[in-house]
């Protein structure tokens, strides 16, 4: 079976997660593909068929692309970026990509440490200013006059896209002090179409719910200091920057 002739598969919970960036590659790239969600409440339905799908690391997200089967995000995303052009090809922007993708992956691990942990609400300030800050500090002066981390739009931007759209509902407050970070994401909502409405917006934009729950589960307490989903969006595009109040106004 050719891996370029079948209606391919991504595979993951009903929920954003670590299926998001490659959800908006995908789209991006005009792929046409089976959206696959098990129910996040309902795991014997993913557990019943987990180890029955011929993959070497059975996990969520996997990607069945003909007879390519695999799993781990980093990876599916790595693939998907080689496969339809999305990677740096000289050495600088390679350098700059790698980097760049593996301290997104630090960045992610650092908000999951803080939203498990059972003194969130009391290291959540500290986490802001003393980790989250200079991590975004580095990014900026990173990007430079950067359009695209690496210098290209590459599978990296899709992966810090998500993160930073978590970290923009974490402390929507921390990263209005950043409008280069503001209108790089805007720049990616334009270019990848993120909440419109053809062809991501009606799939992509209700899952942030799911999302929520996830997050609350996690933290065991409500998500977005206190906030409703709902509330805690408005706060943001109320805050953000001109540009992202265009963009808000959008989607
Ligand atoms: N390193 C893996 C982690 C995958 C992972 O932890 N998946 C979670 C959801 S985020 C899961 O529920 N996997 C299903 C399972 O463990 O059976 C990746 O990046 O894909």
């Amino acid at each position: 079976m050719s891996a370029t002739n079948t209606t391919s598969t991504l595979a993951y919970w009903d929920i954003i997660g670590f299926a998001q960036p490659i959800r908006y590659l995908l789209k991006y790239a005009g792929i046409d593909f089976n959206d696959k969600r098990y129910v996040f409440s309902n795991e014997k339905e993913w557990q019943s068929v987990k180890s029955t799908l011929g993959l070497d690391f059975p996990n969520l997200p996997y990607y069945i692309d003909g007879d390519i089967k695999l799993t781990q995000s980093l990876a599916i995303l790595r693939y998907l970026g080689r496969k339809h052009r999305l990677v740096a090809t000289d050495d600088q922007t390679l350098v700059r990509q790698d980097m760049a993708e593996q301290q997104i992956q630090d960045m992610r691990d650092g908000l999951f440490n803080i939203i498990m942990n059972p003194d969130y609400e009391t290291r959540e300030a500290d986490y802001c200013t003393g980790t989250l800050e200079p991590q975004l500090d580095l990014l900026v002066k990173f990007m430079g006059d950067k359009e695209w981390l690496s210098g290209q739009l590459s599978y990296v931007d899709f992966m810090a896209y998500e993160i930073l759209d978590w970290f923009r509902l974490f402390s929507s407050d921390t990263i209005a002090k950043y409008p280069v970070i503001t209108r790089y994401m805007a720049r990616f909502e334009v270019e990848c179409k993120v909440g419109q409405p053809n062809p991501v917006g009606t799939w992509a934009r209700p899952t942030r719910t799911g999302f929520g729950r996830v997050w609350a589960r996690a933290a065991k307490r409500p998500p977005f200091g206190g906030l409703s989903y709902n509330r805690a969006l408005k706060k943001q595009s109320s805050r953000g920057s001109q540009e992202d109040n265009v963009m808000s106004s959008q989607k």
